[in-house]
């Protein structure tokens, strides 16, 4: 019998009212790890410990000096560019806190069924690389760009449509003033590893993962709205499926508490010892900066105001936070909140859509506390 893509693809879908994480969720969460909480400490995400989402299959790149990216489509003057020639260009180097658009989407009722994240899609790393305004100056943008593609060398199905891993950015943002959109070659210092993009990939400060093309390897300036599947049917904020959706662009405020005390090893409760404590976390966002951090310790009824680092150097990266508790015998609900500069703030009920994008519902997180000397 004949077989089809559409045999082997699966359709978007919700789960049902009491419908566990799957076989083929589990497959996913194995393959795309998230950043263990803890390391939530480090200023810059050491790359083995950043979270990784990879739709298709991680290309075999044995010999960089063979790669090439393409850069085409409404320029002047195409151009063809090995690693090398990348690393010639002068260097930016930025610090770049990345998150997954599909951050938090496992803890949402009901569940969109895709890759679950709880909260750990997110980490940080200072990228170098050379800024995309200045190889499409080179290239010569003619008029009339409307969008810039960027496509990977990954290949794969989703939902019955096979692909190159594929997404645009509007030409203003990809030669924007504001922030240097990246081509980047290098990950904290070292070359990119596999899993994040070796050898070459996007970096777009402040906007969610799906941006960032990994394993670059053409970009082509077109003079219409590019209409690629991760643009206009993934990505896309929508209530119904028939919906066309908004799209999915930069991240909203988050904060994370890193997990304090030790933990139990199924459950991952966190356990404490009555007395003081100082409460550490990270917060940042994608459109204006981090403003505020609050911490609730009983579960959201009272708010207190965290002491937030200054952002220094970094706009783009996370920032620290601290708040001093004395945690006492029982049962405790830690959550915190962060609000940006122009007063978004993170909702404490769910923000729901069907693909669970761009949710950032408040954190909470349970801790026993234990009576003193036990
Ligand atoms: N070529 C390619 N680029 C990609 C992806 C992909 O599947 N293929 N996944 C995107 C998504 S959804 C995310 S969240 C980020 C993850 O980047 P990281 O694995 O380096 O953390 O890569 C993005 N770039
Ligand atoms: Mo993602």
């Amino acid at each position: 019998m004949g077989r089809r893509l559409s045999d082997v693809s699966a359709p978007a879908r919700l789960a049902g009212p009491d419908e566990g994480i799957g076989r083929d969720e589990l497959a996913l969460a194995a393959r795309n790890h998230g950043l263990p909480l803890e390391a939530l400490r480090y200023d810059l995400t050491p790359p083995g410990l950043h979270y990784v989402l990879t739709h298709y299959d991680i290309p075999y790149v044995a010999d960089e000096a063979s790669w090439e990216l393409t850069i085409g489509g409404g320029v002047r003057r195409p151009l063809r560019l090995t690693p090398a020639d990348l690393r010639a260009y002068p260097a930016v180097t930025l610090r770049v806190t990345l998150e997954c658009a599909g951050n938090g989407r496992a803890l949402l009722t009901p569940r969109p069924v895709s890759q679950p994240w709880l909260v750990e899609a997110v980490g940080t790393a200072e990228w170098t690389g050379v800024p995309l305004r200045l190889l499409l100056a080179d290239a010569g943008i003619e008029d009339g760009a409307v969008d810039v593609v960027f496509t990977g060398a990954d290949h794969g199905v989703e939902r019955g449509v096979e692909q190159d891993y594929r997404r645009a950015l509007p030409v203003d943002v990809a030669v924007g003033e504001g922030v240097d959109v990246l081509v980047a070659h290098t990950m904290n210092g070292a070359p990119l590893p596999p899993q994040h993009g070796r050898p070459l990939r996007l970096v777009v400060p402040g906007w969610y993962g799906m941006a960032h093309v990994k394993w670059l390897r053409d970009i082509t300036v077109t003079d219409r709205p590019f209409t690629g599947f991760q643009q206009t049917v993934a990505y896309r904020l929508r209530q119904h499926p028939e919906e066309e959706g908004e799209p999915v662009t930069r991240m909203a405020p988050r904060a994370l508490l890193i997990p304090p005390g030790f933990p139990d090893f199924m459950s991952r409760a966190r356990v404490v010892r009555p007395g003081a404590l100082e409460l550490e976390g990270r917060a940042w966002s994608g459109r204006a900066p981090v403003s505020r951090v609050e911490l609730s310790t009983d579960g959201g009824r009272g708010w207190g105001e965290a002491e937030v680092e200054p952002a220094g150097a970094h706009r783009w990266a996370w920032r620290r936070w601290r708040l001093a508790w004395t945690a006492a015998p029982g049962d405790h609900v830690l959550m915190a909140r962060a609000t940006d500069a122009e007063g978004r703030t993170q909702p404490l009920d769910q923000p729901w859509n069907r693909g669970g994008f761009t949710n950032n519902l408040v954190q909470q997180v349970p801790v026993v506390c234990l009576e003193s000397g036990s």
